[in-house]
């Protein structure tokens, strides 16, 4: 079972999100398991106080570096080999590969900054990744942590059905998906492509990998550079790429 311990300010943020659909599930199935802890039960005094103003002068406050030592000390002590984990603009940028990877890990400790920050010196020291889920600023790291544990997540054996699995998703070729259709088959005036209705497997196929290629193509070329692609792939890219300049002149 993989556990994921959480240290935050905040921990009812993550209840209702980890107990519905498939986290809640794998979470009953005993596939992993997520501790909530206060960093305010380590702080110290009367009024638990975690934070303080920034040497320096300046706005806001920094998360004190005691509490927070403290904390990481008490969950490695019973997790010696789990990796603490940063949330921030400033870390490396979350991807699909970085959570295939988090998901080998017995024990993944995410340290959520609220206000400016941790002081540095807990970066220094303590944190063995930092990183980002995407170029804005939040208020604070706990939905990036819920983001990733969402994502680490599907990569446990047993969490997603076997019918839809992490390792074969597209991302997991660096392409985006191809369009999906339900009933009815006419919708707002809108049909379904005939391709999907007409039960030849290898056809639908065909027209799925193009599709998938064409989205990339128009959404996000800057994943073809780093794609999976075959022979096959590349005609199918070549002639998507051929209509484009057409369609331009
Ligand atoms: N992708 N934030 C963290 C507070 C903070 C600042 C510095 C530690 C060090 C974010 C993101 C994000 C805002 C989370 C600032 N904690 N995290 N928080 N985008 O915006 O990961």
């Amino acid at each position: 079972m993989m556990i994921f311990d959480v240290l935050t300010l905040f921990p009812g943020i993550f209840v209702s999100p980890l107990q519905e659909s498939i986290l809640g599930r794998a979470a009953k199935q005993q596939l992993l398991q997520v501790r909530l802890h206060n960093l305010r039960d380590w702080a110290e005094g009367k009024h638990q106080v975690t934070d303080d103003t920034p040497y320096g002068g300046g706005d806001g406050m920094v998360m004190k570096p005691e509490p927070i030592a403290r904390a990481i000390a008490d969950l490695k002590a019973k997790m010696p080999h789990a990796k603490v984990l940063l949330m921030t603009p400033q870390g490396k940028p979350f991807s699909h590969q970085a959570a295939c990877e988090l998901a080998g890990e017995e024990g993944l400790i995410f340290l959520c900054g609220r206000y400016e920050g941790f002081d540095e010196r807990i970066r220094q020291t303590l944190v063995d990744a930092e990183y980002s889920i995407g170029d804005f600023v939040l208020t604070g790291g706990e939905l990036p942590a819920l983001v990733m544990i969402d994502a680490i997540a599907r990569f446990i054996p047993g969490v997603l059905g076997c019918s839809d699995s992490a390792a074969t998703d597209s991302f997991s070729d660096g392409l985006l998906e191809y369009p999906q259709y339900t009933r009815p088959a006419v919708f707002s005036g809108m049909a379904v492509p005939e391709v999907l209705l007409s039960g030849d497997h290898g056809r639908i196929a065909r027209w799925r990998r193009e599709q998938q290629l064409r989205r990339t193509w128009q959404r996000r070329p800057d994943l073809l550079q780093s794609a999976k692609l075959s022979k096959e792939d590349q005609q199918i890219l070549e002639q998507v790429q051929r209509e484009s300049s057409e369609a331009e002149k």
